[in-house]
């Protein structure tokens, strides 16, 4: 054979190779006869750690040796999706890999599909946290992201008869190859039992926690590479197990059944993810997570602090911790009972550094999204806790009362404790007065924050507020799920945009180039393909490459109302069959995403979308035009072949219910054109990308709200649109469920009746939209043209772009430069 540089004694391929081969026989103890795929993918995978491990280790000695200021970002989710092929690219091996991997008659493609994806996320708020701990690496900020080890991550959904079934997430079942345990650095966490008070021989008082149980919290840490540079950060996750001392205690009762249980409820701290998603479910396990991993996290920095000598009253210098909602808020009072119980410090010291060290994101306005513990669940749980919130509380109200003389109502509305009718802990007010700095997540939520669900706060502090607008990482979702659309886009502009992604817009000549729209559709028609293959497999239905691709993927919920795009998909169902002379732009609407297990409503909605999939794919009078398909067990993965082949992205949602949207970005940085509201961030898109490349429908916020504040009636605006009726009809008589009337009953009474997300008074506005949008495809030439301007004009929705605002704003955190490896 001839002799390339590849084969050259120590070309990257070439080690590639021989390593895989060694881990192939020394770590999965296999030859190539009896290797499976897994085994496969877990030699390639720990070829590439061994590539991180250098990187992790100075990057951990570089900041131990500057003592560097670090970010902490507490979050009960991190959604991080699949590692490998993502630490291929950042390390810049991604090529290598694939030659090498072909060289031995492998497809580096079939190993990557091999992981199983960390699901430790619901959606949007934990796929936040993990584009956000991707940007902290490549802008080589120190950061550890904190979090729980969720033996069981989100459910994996499988479609049976149209219905959603719930699957256990088993995907340590291989082991992890991404991970390293730290059992030498494990903690005891405290739960339940009784608070006592007593005093020294000084006269001070001092309160003794007496819990009735502790666990042991051991972290694993995974690291997080940064983009090309040296970086390697830690993702630090928390695992619960039973402490052993315990197991002594009762093995010497001679009570093994006992020790045994004590295992079992210890260990149920971190075993399975809560499934719900803008809904709170009042669980005392739930609690006990929450404050299991953040006490964990808390300790782990105090440690830390100690190590590097830092004195405890620095902690606020040392660290800035960042909650990630309220699911971490239980933090601001661990922190002050570390503080003071357990160091003796005084407390106005504690709550001053207490103060300075948190801040708080708000991931949502929907009121039955925001965390309220019953007061009774609470003391069960954390009773000294308690105590400290009345105590922060008391001292808050009487600086309320100072400020506001006389106005009682405020008082009210501001306390931690909820008193009217059953008492509650208010986590989003906890998490107000404990940090410095407040935000929403897009222009609009932010604003909402302010006059609306935190008025009172925003009315006493207003300069603790402010707008961090979400972003994602253009690693994952361009660099590595979009490899075509990236080698296009790097021959047109180099390569900077994937660090620098404002660079992007030097696309915007291109977009009048027709070679370069050429090529750019031509991508787009392969990642279609590629997606067409997907969904036959996946679903049976065979679509078609040249139909518009319309995709909405996302929570299943109400107020994303996906059932609004199922009755538009019935009225043109109905247009259709009524003219079947009828000119329309061939569609193919490609749903996915998951239904929180106890949400009946969004259930339904997925058996609405499956059963008209049913009834349309299989109509020979409409099948050339229309496709509906539900891609089952929507995830990072999945997402990943889908943002690319999207023509058209669906951002629906009611004005002023969705925070800010991140998918809506992954769509557009692919080349998606968004129907959407004026909601989240979709309008900063629009502002972006330009209204006329942007087909906006529907109610403002605002209107939502007259509308409303006015006597909403659905029935109205059903008696006003002949289309709409004929769609209601329709489902109503079982056209959609072979003649059964009951089967969608709960969901058109609840639209004709109540409609709490306004679906009939956008109706209209949406179909409108969707004309629209059919004519501008029609044109294929000027459609590739607007593509390209969504593209090249999606610069700001890099994470990169949001976490640097949260250093500068936020964090007051610098970068720390990895020097090059020896
Ligand atoms: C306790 C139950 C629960 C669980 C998760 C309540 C609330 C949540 C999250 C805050 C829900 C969530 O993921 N919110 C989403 O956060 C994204 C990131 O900021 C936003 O882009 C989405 O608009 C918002 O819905």
């Amino acid at each position: 054979s001839g002799r390339g540089p590849d084969d050259e004694p120590d070309s990257p391929t070439r080690r590639l190779r021989h390593a895989f081969l060694h881990h192939l026989f020394y770590t999965q103890g296999k030859f190539p006869a009896l290797a499976t795929k897994t085994d496969y993918y877990l030699a390639l995978a720990h070829t590439v750690r061994d590539r991180l491990l250098q990187r992790w280790i100075s990057t951990a000695n570089e900041y131990t040796k500057n003592g560097s200021r670090t970010v902490a970002y507490l979050s009960a989710e991190f959604l991080m999706g699949p590692h490998l092929g993502n630490n291929l690219i950042n390390l810049g091996l991604f090529d290598d890999a694939r030659k090498s991997m072909s060289e031995l008659g492998l497809n580096l493609d079939d190993l990557l599909y091999e992981e199983e994806e960390p699901g430790l996320g619901n959606g949007g708020l934990g796929r936040l946290a993990a584009c956000f701990i991707d940007s902290l690496a490549t802008l080589e900020i120190p950061a550890v992201g904190y979090g729980i080890r969720y033996e069981f991550g989100i459910f994996h959904q499988t479609l049976v008869d149209g219905w959603q079934v719930e699957k256990t997430d088993k995907w340590l079942r291989y082991g992890n190859p991404w991970e390293l345990a730290r059992p030498e650095w494990s903690v005891t966490v405290k739960l339940g039992g009784h608070t006592e008070r007593m005093q020294d021989n000084s006269g001070q008082l001092h309160v003794r926690w007496v819990p009735n149980r502790t666990v042991l919290g051991v972290p694993y840490d995974t690291p997080i590479l940064g983009y090309r540079n040296n970086t390697a950060n830690t993702l630090r996750l928390w695992k619960a197990e039973a402490p052993e001392a315990f197991d002594f205690a009762v093995f010497n009762r001679g009570d093994y059944q006992g020790a045994v249980n004590q295992k079992v409820v210890s260990e149920n701290l971190s075993k399975v993810l809560y499934p719900n998603d803008e809904h709170v479910e009042g669980k005392e396990l739930r609690l006990a997570q929450q404050y299991f991993f953040v006490s964990c996290s808390l300790q782990d920095m105090l440690r830390i602090m100690k190590t590097q000598h830092v004195p405890l009253h620095e902690f606020h210098e040392k660290f800035a911790v960042q909650l990630n909602d309220t699911h971490p808020a239980i933090g601001v009072a661990e922190l002050m009972r570390l503080l003071t119980d357990e160091h003796q410090m005084h407390w106005n010291q504690a709550w001053d550094i207490t103060r300075k060290t948190f801040g708080y994101t708000n991931h949502t306005l929907l009121p039955e999204a925001l965390e309220r513990w019953p007061l009774e669940l609470f003391k069960r749980v954390l009773p000294r806790h308690l105590e400290i919130i009345y105590e922060i509380n008391a001292r808050f109200l009487d600086e309320v009362r100072q400020r506001y003389f006389g106005d009682e109502a405020r008082v009210t509305r501001m306390s931690l404790i909820e008193e009217t009718g059953e008492r509650y802990v208010r986590m989003a007010h906890l998490a107000c007065v404990g940090s410095h700095a407040i935000n929403g997540v897009a222009e609009l939520h932010s604003e909402l924050l302010k006059q609306d669900v935190l008025k009172d706060f925003h009315e006493m502090w207003p300069a603790k507020f402010g707008n961090k607008t979400n972003g994602v990482t253009p690693r994952r979702w361009i660099a590595l799920a979009n490899p075509r659309l990236t080698r296009l886009i790097s021959g047109a502009i180099g390569e900077g945009w994937i660090k620098r992604l404002e660079e992007l817009r030097q696309l915007e000549p291109f977009a009048l180039d027709p070679n370069f729209r050429a090529g750019w559709r031509e991508i787009k028609r392969a990642n279609k393909r590629d997606l067409s293959d997907v969904i036959r497999k996946r679903c049976g239905v065979a679509v078609d490459p040249s139909s518009m691709f319309d995709v909405q993927v996302k929570r299943i919920h109400e107020y994303k109302r996906q059932h609004l795009s199922a009755l538009h998909i019935i009225g043109l169902y109905h247009r259709l069959k009524t003219n079947p002379n009828l000119e329309m732009t061939p569609r193919t609407f490609i749903f996915g995403g998951k239904a929180a297990p106890g949400y009946w409503m969004a259930k339904l909605i997925i058996r609405l979308i499956t059963s008209i999939g049913e009834v349309v794919n299989r109509d020979p009078a409409v099948r050339d035009k229309l496709r509906v398909v539900f891609l089952p067990n929507f995830s990072v993965t999945n997402g990943q072949r889908i943002y690319p082949a999207a023509d058209l992205s669906e951002q629906i949602s009611t004005a002023g219910k969705e925070a800010s949207g991140t998918g809506n970005m992954k769509f557009a940085m692919n080349g998606a054109l968004t129907i959407g509201t004026m909601d989240g961030a979709n309008i900063e898109i629009r502002e972006q990308v330009g209204a006329e490349n942007f087909f906006l429908f529907g109610l403002t916020a605002h209107e939502v709200a007259t509308v409303r504040g006015n006597g909403y009636r659905p029935q109205d605006y059903l008696d006003g649109n002949a289309e709409l009726r004929e769609v209601i009809s329709l489902i109503r008589h079982g056209y959609f469920s072979r003649g059964d009337g009951e089967l969608f009953r709960p969901l058109v009474d609840s639209l004709v009746n109540h409609d709490p997300y306004c679906l009939f008074a956008d109706y209209q506005s949406y179909a409108d939209a969707h004309e629209r949008v059919g004519t501008a495809y029609r044109d294929s030439e000027d459609w590739t043209r607007m593509s390209i301007l969504n593209s090249a004009r999606s610069g700001l929705f890099s994470s990169d772009r949001t976490i640097a605002e949260y250093c500068r704003d936020i964090w007051n955190v610098q970068p720390v430069q990895v020097p090059i490896l020896s």
